[in-house]
């Protein structure tokens, strides 16, 4: 790799990053002008907190060796979740109030859905994982640029970061037990979020 080589890659990650954390911004903005709606006309917000991220340049290549995608530019742009949103509400209704008032908007794109609430994965995981395609608005030329927005209960979310922490990006193999275990946490949180939301409907 020559110095130049060097310095093009850098360059180009560079206007990639600046590019989705354009798209980052304009989702994280719709989703709070969502949120401040809702909380003036109902009196309750339907999203507890956000967070969002750019993937690390290790993760993102990560990400292409286990797809088994060719070690080139191409693979980077097939990145799907290099920018991503975690939208965390209070109740399980909010989560698909969020995805329609967000899926309602005219420069929005749905590229992808996965339901992980009504098809839990194998490990228990649940969330609502959605790719859309937003404008980010350059001084020379607009970008449409893939945005993973992951929409999950406060719940959800507690389960998915112990368990992310305990296993998902490790290497070795979780013994069967200690799945099984974390599986039945998953149900009860899942039994959590199905009473917590009939206590909000009864008051
Ligand atoms: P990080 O650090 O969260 O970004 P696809 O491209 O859709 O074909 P992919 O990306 O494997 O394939 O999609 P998937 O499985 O639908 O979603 C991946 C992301 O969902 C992960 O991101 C996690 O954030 C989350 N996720 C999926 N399964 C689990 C699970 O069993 N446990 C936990 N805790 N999280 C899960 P990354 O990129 O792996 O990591």
């Amino acid at each position: 790799v020559t110095i130049d080589d060097a310095r093009e890659a850098v360059r180009i990650f560079a206007d990639l990053r600046m590019r989705y954390q354009g798209a980052i911004k304009e989702i994280s903005t719709k989703l709070e002008v969502l949120d401040n709606e809702f909380s003036v006309k109902h009196d309750y917000n339907p999203i507890h907190h956000m967070t969002s991220r750019i993937k690390s340049v290790d993760s993102i290549f990560e990400k292409i060796k286990r797809k088994g995608w060719p070690m080139e530019m191409e693979s980077v742009y097939k990145v799907m979740d290099f920018a991503g949103v975690r939208v965390i509400c209070n109740y399980l209704e909010d989560i698909y109030r969020v995805e329609d008032s967000l899926l309602r908007q005219d420069d929005i794109k749905l590229l992808k859905r996965k339901d992980y609430i009504k098809n839990p994965k194998e490990s228990g995981y649940r969330s609502l994982h959605l790719v859309i395609e937003v404008p980010i608005f350059l001084s020379d030329r607009t970008y449409h640029m893939p945005v993973e927005i992951q929409i999950r209960t406060v719940a959800m979310d507690t389960w998915a970061s112990l368990e992310h922490e305990l296993k998902y990006k490790r290497m070795e193999e979780m013994p069967e037990h200690v799945a099984q275990e974390l599986k039945d946490c998953a149900k009860m949180m899942a039994e959590l979020d199905d009473t917590m939301q009939s206590i909000h409907k009864m008051l």
